[in-house]
């Protein structure tokens, strides 16, 4: 007899709701009272009562290919180098003070200005996307982000004909991130052209698994940019900068020749040290293979059309 034996990937979402979302939705539900008292949030009444923005409605247009990554792996393997350069740097990562935290919005644009997290969420709504995500070290997971969509941000910030890039970056402080004691190029920095950041992939992240972002993922606001390997998505982000020229970046301040400015997802392009073609999928022992773009290929190609001269996936 033939059985199936059904490979985690494929669970359908349905059977991999992520059980802090379900608590979430159980906590609205049964606490009428913390709600009432302004905040589910004890301590911190940044929302009043009813306009609670977690957990966001699931965008139903982004759907995966495999199960959602338990929060109890992606929580606990983390690249922050701000905060350590091993997987385990949630603890350190308490350090990280993120109320209150002011994005920066200046450069080529109308007008620059300073926007609370919380104004900006009020002014530009949340929801969930579930995004595959894949780090250049050839690991990967699937999570459900809770944001909103970058080109809301570039629509808020009007920029000007002559911006050509969004030059994005980091949060400075010593004496609260010891990565940051090191060496390195800091503050990390990040960019993408005008046209990958008016994408509807490119999503600005508040929340994951339908609560705000626990320190370690990158909080209170970061990027997911699913298409590329994981390190373009710059956590814990302090200014968003419209620029003319193409930003040089934290890693290709370290090693332009492993980590370039496009790093678009392609297996059949290697690491210079690794190969691409498959992936280690946390929470489970699979290696499954890699996609071109990670999947989202119908999404962005365009993209690169014209671009043959670049070095797109490095
Ligand atoms: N500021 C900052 N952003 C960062 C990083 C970092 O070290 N510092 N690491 C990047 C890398 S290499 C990856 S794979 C992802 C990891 O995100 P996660 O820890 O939420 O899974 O964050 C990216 N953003
Ligand atoms: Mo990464």
């Amino acid at each position: 007899m033939f059985i199936k034996r059904t490979r985690s990937w494929e669970l359908p979402e349905r059977l991999a709701t992520p059980e802090a979302v379900f608590l979430n939705r159980r906590a609205l539900i049964g606490g009428a009272a913390a709600l009432a008292a302004g905040s589910a949030f004890p301590g911190h009444p940044a929302f009043a009562a009813g306009e609670e923005p977690y957990p966001a409605a699931r965008n139903a247009a982004y759907t995966l290919d495999r199960a959602v990554t338990p929060e109890r792996f992606s929580a606990d393997y983390n690249n922050f180098y701000e905060f350590g350069t091993a997987k385990t740097v949630l603890p350190a990562a308490n350090a990280l003070k993120t109320k209150p935290w002011t994005i920066k919005v200046d450069g080529l644009v109308e007008k620059p200005f300073e926007t609370g997290v919380d104004d900006l969420i009020r002014k530009l709504g949340l929801e969930e996307r579930l995004y595959r995500h894949r780090c250049v070290e050839a690991w990967s997971m699937a999570v459900p982000w809770t944001g909103f969509p970058l080109a809301k941000l570039l629509a808020l910030a009007k920029p000007s004909a002559g911006a050509k890039y969004v030059r994005f970056e980091t949060f400075l402080d010593r004496s609260m991130a010891p990565g940051q004691r090191t060496f390195y190029p800091w503050p990390y920095v990040e960019g993408l052209t005008m046209e990958e950041a008016s994408n509807d992939l490119a999503f600005v992240v508040t929340g994951i698994y339908g609560k705000p972002l626990p320190n370690q993922f990158g909080a209170p606001i970061r990027l997911a940019l699913p298409w590329k390997y994981g390190f373009k998505s710059i956590k814990s982000i302090v200014k968003v900068s419209f620029v003319a020229e193409r930003p040089k970046t934290f890693w290709e301040g370290l090693g332009p020749s492993e980590y370039g400015f496009w790093a678009n997802v392609n297996p059949a392009v290697s690491h210079p040290r690794w190969s691409q073609a498959s992936e280690r999928v946390l929470g489970t022992d699979q290696r499954v293979p890699t996609l071109l773009y990670n999947g989202y290929g119908e999404q962005v190609a365009g993209l690169y059309q014209g671009l043959d001269k670049e070095r797109l996936f490095m």
